[in-house]
């Protein structure tokens, strides 16, 4: 079982007072390339497919044509929202997409089960489970507590994704215990990492975390936010894919990549794409 996780596309993106139609299009071009010669199972996308929340419809256009083509070659695409995303914007077409195999996770809802979609083989087969976890705001974290300090707050926020990402573990338990790869999305910022120009600037508002946040019932985490590819904690299985494209002068000098992960009798291997 073959996945491709890519995150932080950010169409629609003006920079210098140009937008990046050309350079996304031509990512896209690619993508589908690769997902075709490379018999990709699974697109995983972890977050900012759109750089803002009312996209451009050039960058519409050319998200629902890619989506389109991509549901033609690959059985399984599952789409989560970031930070610079609006969870109204992605969930608008959800259910249309659903047609087309197509699981859409805007943002994090009343029940953790939505957030976890089966992967099935072209013949129908369940071949792997995906956590897919969005951008989890504030909000999402439970209640903000009256007067709290900074730390406070901050320690509140990490507690809360930490105990996101054990809840849903735990539902896919009995996925793992039937020999399926479990594999978990985040878009978040895990400690450690590099920023860029275009990080430092939107952040968004979640505190650190760490490697340990996430279960080692995990067989991949599929993490976007921080566009630089690395690993977080030294392990190979817990990543940053990184943007496809350079979104600011401090992103020209790293790699733009995406990740090939394989699953074969529960061993992972990466590459860099
Ligand atoms: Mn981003």
């Amino acid at each position: 079982m073959k996945i491709l996780h890519t995150s932080d596309w950010h169409l629609g993106q003006r920079f210098c007072e140009r937008d990046r139609d050309d350079e996304h299009r031509a990512f896209l071009t690619w993508l589908l390339e690769v997902l075709q010669d490379r018999k990709i199972d699974a697109l995983i996308h972890s977050g900012d497919v759109f750089d803002m929340g009312n996209p451009p419809s050039y960058a519409l256009e050319l998200y629902y044509t890619f989506l389109r083509s991509a549901s033609l070659v690959c059985p399984n695409i599952i789409i989560t929202g970031g930070n610079h995303d609006s969870p109204a914007t992605l969930n608008a077409p959800k259910e249309l997409l659903k047609a087309l195999n197509i699981h859409v996770i805007g943002a994090t809802g009343a029940s953790l089960d939505d957030e976890i979609s089966m992967l099935h083989s072209s013949d129908g087969e369940e071949i792997g489970a995906v956590c897919a976890v969005p951008f989890l705001r504030d909000k999402d974290l439970r209640f903000s507590v009256a007067g709290e300090l900074a730390e406070e707050r901050e320690l509140r926020i990490r507690e809360g994704i930490r105990a996101h990402y054990r809840d849903i573990a735990a539902l896919a338990e009995p996925y793992k215990q039937r020999g399926l790869p479990v594999i978990a999305t985040g878009h978040l910022f895990a400690a450690g990492t590099e920023l860029s120009d275009s990080e430092h600037s939107v952040m968004g508002n979640l505190g650190q975390v760490t490697a340990d946040t996430f279960p080692e019932l995990f067989d991949y985490v599929a993490l976007g936010h921080i566009h630089r590819p690395q690993r977080i904690g030294g392990r190979d299985h817990i990543r940053y894919c990184g943007s496809p494209i350079p979104l600011s002068f401090s992103e020209l000098s790293h790699p733009h990549t995406v990740i090939i992960a394989e699953f074969l009798n529960g061993i992972v291997t990466t590459g860099k794409y």
